[in-house]
């Protein structure tokens, strides 16, 4: 990589850096997923090493949600579009932009650090004492788990400020709040959801480290501590950073369905903005459904239910606005439509298990069962990567100048799709079952569902490869776009990028080796 790149402070150089930044993580992120299938393909021990499992299911959790959403997302596509979409020039503050990029490599070498020092850090992602205190996890794998997070948030808070001050500050003239594209609104309301959660994160995973190392006793009631202040602290940023991870994909889903569907911009737009800052508002105010087990009183549980529950009023609103955009239009399903389908549907199904979740009664029988992992698969392997996969389908040809072949891009929807369904849904009926998560064994009456999941990640497995062949290939023979390339240079074309050519989706199958 030369220094042109590696100290770039152009919105776009580091849009690609974060894209190929978030994708390498991806990889290592799925190798430790097959790692967690191969373990629970069968009953009995594979890696013979319950701590070594859960260091894996950890490390998973933190590459796949730190170091692959967020900078995809965010990163990737915010820095990418954003600056287009509003017709600024770059980001407000390029290079505190690039910055943010170059915080995120050292601090997943911290996290990976932390996996090989030791016996590793096994807490989850959540890491609640006292599993993560001195006691359990003596050594230094959760103190460089606990700094990797302080270096990402800074990244992520630097990121938030650019952010919110570009779409303040940078507009082109003439574009009011309610003509900023669906997009730009997601990137915002995201950056001010990491602003407010995400120093609430690094006030608890501070605490924590004194407690480990500086014998304070803030979670350690032998010390007058408040075992069950880390995870208030913890879910209120915890909750905010699920929506985090979603949000951008519903601003970007938007964009691509109205595109699709021909129409100049999403089915009410203007009620697509209210429902996000809804979400966005009414995420701060949910946090305890994730710790309805740590015996709060009838009232508080009555609150967080109801609070909970109302978030499906504004997410319905999306699903059914896209559902409006859609109708009517004639369908031509090329893959990042596809994609964007397969989004919504499955989408849904996340959220819907989130409700039955949000139940405080059901859920002291779900919680901690692999009905949860059912629900944020869904919401998160189905949703947010079905987000990415279509925005990195539908804007590849404004990213690289080339283009991807359609019909083998449709082929690997279809196993993905296959995939990751084959994956996940069994997961609610081993949850439903009682199956517990985070244990690396399992009665053998879970066998079967066990296996077809494990069959089911292979499958995924085989369209992650196909789709990083189809990519390599793409890249190799330099195949170019057919279509007059748009530099979006007013704010004419408004709530989407132009609509391509049609000729786009045909162009013929020409393979290069
Ligand atoms: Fe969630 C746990 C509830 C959305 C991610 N969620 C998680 C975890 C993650 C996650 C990662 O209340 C696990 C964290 C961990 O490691 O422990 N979640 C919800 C609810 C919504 C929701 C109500 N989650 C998300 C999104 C995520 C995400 C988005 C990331 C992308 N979630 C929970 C709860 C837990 C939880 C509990 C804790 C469980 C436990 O015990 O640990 C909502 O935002 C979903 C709204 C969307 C819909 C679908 C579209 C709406 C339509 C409108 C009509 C629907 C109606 C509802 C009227 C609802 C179509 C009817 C209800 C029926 C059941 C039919
Ligand atoms: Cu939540």
């Amino acid at each position: 990589m030369s220094n042109r790149w590696m100290f770039s402070t152009n919105h776009k150089d580091i849009g690609t850096l974060y894209l190929i930044f978030g994708a390498w993580a991806a990889l290592v992120g799925t190798a430790l997923s097959l790692l967690i299938r191969a373990e629970l393909g069968q009953t009995g021990s594979l890696i013979g090493d319950y701590q070594i499992y859960n260091v894996i299911v950890t490390a998973h959790a933190f590459i796949m949600i730190f170091f692959v959403v967020m900078p995809i997302m965010i990163g990737g596509f915010g820095n990418w579009l954003v600056p287009l979409m509003l017709g600024a020039p770059d980001m407000a503050f390029p290079r505190m932009n690039n910055m943010s990029f170059w915080l995120l490599p050292p601090s997943l070498t911290l996290l990976l650090s932390s996996k090989m020092v030791e016996s590793g850090a096994g807490t989850g992602w959540t890491v609640y004492p006292p599993l993560s205190s001195i006691l359990a996890h003596a050594g230094a794998s959760v103190d460089l788990t606990i700094f990797s997070l302080h270096l990402a948030g800074i990244s992520s808070i630097l990121g938030a400020i650019n952010f919110i001050t570009t779409v303040i500050n940078m507009q082109s003239t003439g574009m009011t709040m309610e003509r900023t594209p669906l997009f730009v609104w997601s990137v915002l309301i995201t950056a001010i959801l990491l602003l407010l959660s995400l120093h609430v994160l690094a006030g608890a995973i501070t605490m924590l480290l004194t407690d480990r190392n500086l014998n304070t006793s803030l979670f350690d009631p032998a010390g007058g501590g408040d075992p069950i202040l880390y995870p208030h602290l913890f879910w209120f940023f915890g909750h905010p950073e699920v929506y985090i991870l979603i949000l951008p994909g519903f601003g970007m889903i938007s964009h691509i369905i109205s595109q699709e569907s021909g129409k100049k911009e999403a089915f009410g737009t203007l009620g697509m903005i209210y429902a996000m800052l809804a979400i966005g508002l009414l995420g701060f105010l949910v946090w305890a459904h994730h710790m309805f087990t740590v015996g709060m009183d009838v009232d508080t549980r009555a609150y967080f239910t109801a609070a909970t529950m109302i978030i499906a009023v504004p997410t319905g609103i999306k699903i059914f606005s896209w559902l409006g955009t859609i109708y009517g239009a004639y369908i031509n399903l090329s893959p990042s439509l596809l994609w964007t389908l397969g989004f919504i549907f499955l989408f849904t199904i996340g959220g819907l298990t989130g409700i039955m979740l949000s139940n405080s009664s059901i859920d002291i029988s779900l919680h901690d069962t692999y009905y949860v992992v059912a629900h944020f698969h869904y919401v998160l392997s189905m949703g947010a990567v079905f987000a990415i996969m279509a925005g990195f389908v539908h804007w590849f040809p404004l990213f690289s100048g080339m283009s991807m072949n359609m019909k083998w891009l449709k082929l690997q929807y279809s196993i993905m799709f296959l995939g990751v369904n084959l994956t996940f849904f069994p997961q609610h009926f081993l949850g439903l079952g009682g199956m517990p998560r985070r244990y690396s064994d399992y009665p053998d009456s879970y066998l079967t569902w066990n296996m077809i999941y494990s069959l089911g990640s292979s499958i995924s497995f085989i369209a992650v490869l196909l789709f990083i062949m189809l990519s390599l290939m793409t890249m190799v023979s330099s195949r170019a776009v057919m279509i007059p390339l748009m530099l979006p240079s007013s704010i004419e074309w408004n709530h989407s990028l132009p609509p391509y050519d049609q000729s786009y989706n045909e162009i013929p199958m020409i393979m290069h080796f």
